[in-house]
């Protein structure tokens, strides 16, 4: 994330903490949500350096509820997993759905159930990596809790973060959720194969996650169709 990225977001969550919090209190909420998110973020360098440390390849994928993370996942597996060695962290609030039809494309999967927590913390992937031999992987992918609001609130320590999104979202999905926009390095406009039939304005999403943050790159896919599917692997750097 840039610095002017990074100082609008953290702009928005002291205003975020001050509106939530009453007089009295204020101040101790303010400092507490930092110091949780300073702990977050040194766990999610350790994360990082030893992803770096083993050469592994590392995405954070985040987006809405149903916008296509798992189904991208599986296309995604499925190409890779002849090549690489692949590990697929899933994050859901119960279940292991998603990691068993990712499994299904030979990718080694982990789901961690969050129960009521609405996104995956550094502290969750610390618990995984620990326990892992990092020799045995080249990629680790993350699918966070199908969320557009709470995993701004916490780093995982990855090489790059996705979003994505889909047109079944409405147009002004982008708009109305700019944070995760802003400390992504990829936007995913998914469902691309449903444009014609819900007549979403998928230029004014494209515009609108530009705007948000200038240095973001931008594709529309289609899990279903396959549509782009490898120009976006290509911005992931494979
Ligand atoms: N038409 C169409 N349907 C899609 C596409 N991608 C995903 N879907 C469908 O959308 C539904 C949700 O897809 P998932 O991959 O489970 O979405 P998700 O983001 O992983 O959802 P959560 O993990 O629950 O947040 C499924 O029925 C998919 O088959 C796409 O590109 N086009
Ligand atoms: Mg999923």
């Amino acid at each position: 994330m840039s610095e002017k990225n990074q100082k609008t977001v953290s702009r928005i969550k002291e205003v975020e903490s001050t509106n939530l919090a009453p007089d009295n209190i204020r101040n101790e909420v303010i400092e507490t949500k930092k110091a949780v998110e300073k702990d977050n973020d040194l766990l999610a360098e350790r994360i990082h350096q030893n992803f770096k440390e083993h050469n592994v390849k590392s995405f954070d994928i985040v987006g809405a509820i149903g916008a296509g993370k798992t189904a991208l996942l599986e296309t995604i597996s499925q190409r890779l997993t002849t090549k690489y060695r692949v590990l697929v962290i899933c994050g859901d609030i119960t279940t292991r759905v998603d990691a068993d039809r990712i499994e299904k494309h030979n990718a080694e999967t982990i789901q961690i159930n969050t129960g009521r927590e609405c996104a995956l913390n550094a502290y969750h992937i610390h618990q995984i990596i620990k326990n892992k031999d990092l020799n045995k992987y080249d990629i680790v992918f993350i699918e966070n809790v199908g969320n557009l609001i709470c995993p701004s609130d916490f780093i995982l320590g990855t090489d790059q973060r996705i979003i994505i999104v889909s047109i079944t979202e409405g147009e002004w999905v982008v708009e109305k959720h700019p944070m995760l926009f802003k400390m992504s390095d990829i936007a995913v406009i998914n469902k691309i194969d449903l444009k014609e039939r819900l007549g979403t304005n998928v230029d004014k999403m494209i515009s609108d996650a530009k705007k948000i943050n200038p240095n973001i790159k931008v594709i529309t896919t289609s899990a279903k169709t396959g549509e782009n599917v490898e120009k976006l692997m290509s911005l992931m750097g494979f």
